[in-house]
């Protein structure tokens, strides 16, 4: 099986959540956490600090471990390992970087129709608090096709 390891960090207090919009690459022009590949000799935690400095240009004291989703694409047969963590507490001010422009959202008004599909389904989950895994099939031109998500 042909997988690649990504991460993907959500900022977030019992108010708002930070978002990205991505700017540029797979998945422009949505807004998502921040997050992206694991490099060869990295671990899938020190990615996840390295890329929300690079991406949103703050630093987390801690991240928690939160969820495991696998992302597939119809014709494509790499499997797309993501491993979620969120993060409440934060130093430096959320700035754009090359790749993302950071925005807090309201919870009630996270923009879903300009995210990723899976999102609605386990966002919500991430946010009452609870650890989750999911396995997420997308048609080639994103359309989500199929989910499954399991608490954990
Ligand atoms: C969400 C995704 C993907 C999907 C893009 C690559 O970096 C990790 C996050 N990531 N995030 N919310 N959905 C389908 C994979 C394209």
């Amino acid at each position: 099986m042909n997988k690649k390891v990504l991460t993907l960090c959500l900022v977030y207090d019992n108010a708002r959540i930070l978002l990205g919009m991505k700017k540029r690459g797979f998945g422009a022009g949505r807004w998502n956490g921040f997050g992206g590949k694991v490099q060869e000799g990295e671990t899938v935690e020190a990615a996840a600090h390295r890329e929300l400095a690079e991406e949103a240009g703050i630093r987390v004291p801690e991240l928690t471990k939160r969820a495991v989703l696998e992302f597939l694409f119809e014709g494509d047969p790499m499997v797309l390992e993501t491993h979620v963590f969120s993060a409440s507490v934060f130093e430096g001010e959320p700035t754009e970087s090359e790749e993302m422009r950071p925005q807090w959202f309201l919870h009630p008004e996270i923009p879903f129709q300009e995210m990723w599909a899976d999102d609605r389904h386990w966002m919500p989950i991430l946010l009452s608090g609870k650890n989750f895994m999911g396995r997420f099939l997308f048609s080639a031109d994103h359309r989500l096709l199929e989910h499954d998500i399991h608490e954990v």
